[in-house]
């Protein structure tokens, strides 16, 4: 029998194998129509309502301003807002406490130690952790030396080590939180250093059912195959997530292990692990099975240099920059506070309005490093001066921006703000940088007498499971 199937297969090979080719095709095709619906692109329109528009009417030249006003403080008793700040970032958490979170009126600060600042009760997170942290820890060990210089009335500037600390703080804060306002709809976690538009996350909130575990952010990879929400984006976590993470007492008697605290729950694996961010996801899903939803770019995890704009993300909703300098948190946040008043969506086209004002004097910057990454093959002419570099790039169809240094001429297929460069590192006089004002146009980028948003609709992102 054995024998006479296989010779029957190899005289007639396609007999057998016909039938599997086309079911394994139409197996193939229904997964993958399944897997695609509902929705078979990352991204969909959705009209939603403005809920923190710029100032109506800013006075201009009122040396204080009120830019809180029209902000929805109502929504703040559903949304718990979270600022995390370490004893090394006194300039940043004061800029931050003084712009964006200026407008929250529960916020909660965690911290590396207590302090007050303006009208915040820094809680001192770490103090919370029970003493086994301590043990051979020489990370944690930095806790109690800068406590000990505290007292004292030393300054305390250590960032190397208030970085090692810093991973410590993430369970314990997310314990408080729950622990402040159990009933809170949304708890919502952003560092000293991070810009969040507000507006932008009301809408998006009001897109969800805090229902359902929400574990939302911009997403980086761990280890074993897990994805976490990385910490400089900042990240939203649902009541839905919560209730899993931190049942309530009462059920399952306050003795069982999903009782403790996070903090003890999985003190081992912060001890071992370099980034609290990372551990937080591995907790997520160890406890409730949630994996994380990347909501990259409108989380975004970038700074303002960098940030790239072209015609995929140009309508985009834009929630959150890192590495924002006390200086910049400061001019953003005035400029969008006061820029004219719209009730559309911030989305990443928006912000160039902010980052490339300086077209309006000109559609080049000299000593200014444009983050183009492109290099030209050696033959084109573009190398021979920033003139014709510019020439080139406006004839190139997906060239927006071009940078012409040293005799190498870039183009770039996106439009990013870039850095300036030092004249004596600029190297044989010219570092020049251009823009392609014609092609931005045509994107919507219009240099009128403001710089008006024109993108019409945002396109949201459907969130990505990882
Ligand atoms: C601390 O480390 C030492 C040396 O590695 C070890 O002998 C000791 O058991 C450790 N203590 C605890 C409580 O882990
Ligand atoms: C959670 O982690 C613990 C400790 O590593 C492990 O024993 C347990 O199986 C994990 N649970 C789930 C659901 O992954
Ligand atoms: C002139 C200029 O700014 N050129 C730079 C554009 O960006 C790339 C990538 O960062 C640099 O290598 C160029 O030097």
């Amino acid at each position: 029998m054995l024998m006479t199937a296989r010779s029957k297969f190899s005289r007639r090979p396609l007999r057998f194998l016909l039938p599997v080719v086309v079911f394994l095709f139409v197996a193939f095709s229904l997964s993958r129509s399944s897997r695609q619906s509902p929705s078979a692109s990352p991204f969909y329109s959705k009209k939603t309502k403005s809920f923190f528009p710029p100032l109506s009417s800013p006075s201009i030249g009122d040396p204080n301003p009120d830019f809180c006003k029209g902000f929805p403080t109502k929504l703040l008793d559903d949304i718990q807002i979270v600022l995390k700040t370490g004893a090394g970032d006194a300039a940043k958490s004061k800029a931050h406490l003084a712009t964006v979170t200026s407008c929250i009126t529960n916020l909660i600060v965690v911290s590396d130690h207590t302090e007050k600042i303006g009208d915040h009760e820094v809680i001192d997170i770490l103090a919370e952790l029970p003493s086994s942290y301590a043990v051979n820890s020489s990370d944690f060990e930095a806790y109690a030396r800068n406590k000990k210089a505290q007292e004292e009335g030393s300054a305390v500037g250590y960032s190397r080590e208030g970085w090692k600390l810093d991973r410590f703080k993430f369970l314990p804060m997310v314990d408080k939180a729950h622990e402040v306002n159990p009933r809170a709809k949304w708890y919502v976690f952003l560092e000293s250093d991070v810009y969040y538009f507000w507006d932008t996350l009301f809408r998006l909130l009001d897109q969800l059912d805090p229902n359902d575990p929400h574990y939302m952010g911009s997403p980086t990879a761990g280890s074993d195959g897990r994805w976490f929400a990385y910490g400089g984006a900042g990240f939203v976590l649902s009541q839905g997530l919560m209730k899993k993470l931190i049942p309530d007492k009462g059920k399952g008697g306050s003795d069982s292990i999903a009782h403790r605290p996070l903090s003890v729950r999985y003190e081992d694996w912060v001890k071992a692990d370099c980034c609290g961010d990372a551990v937080l996801g591995y907790a997520i899903l160890n406890a409730t099975g949630t994996k994380m939803e990347s909501l990259y770019p409108t989380f975004s995890g970038d700074e303002l240099k960098s940030l790239k704009v072209d015609k995929e993300r140009w309508c985009v909703p834009l929630l959150s920059l890192h590495r924002v300098s006390p200086e910049q948190m400061e001019s953003l946040w005035k400029w969008e506070r006061t820029r004219p008043y719209t009730q559309k969506t911030f989305v990443y086209s928006s912000l160039l309005a902010y980052t490339h004002s300086h077209l309006r004097d000109g559609p080049t910057l000299e000593f200014w490093d444009n983050h183009s990454e492109a290099p030209q093959p050696n033959d084109r002419p573009c190398h021979k001066s920033a003139s014709s570099c510019g020439s080139e790039c406006a004839k190139d169809a997906n060239c927006l921006q071009y940078s012409y240094s040293q005799t190498v001429c870039r183009f770039a297929p996106y439009i990013k703000l870039g850095n300036s460069v030092d004249k004596e590192n600029g190297g044989q006089g010219e570092f020049i940088s251009g823009w392609e004002l014609e092609k931005m146009a045509k994107l919507g980028f219009k240099i009128e007498e403001d710089i008006h948003d024109t993108c019409e609709e945002a396109t949201w992102l459907a969130p990505q499971i990882r």
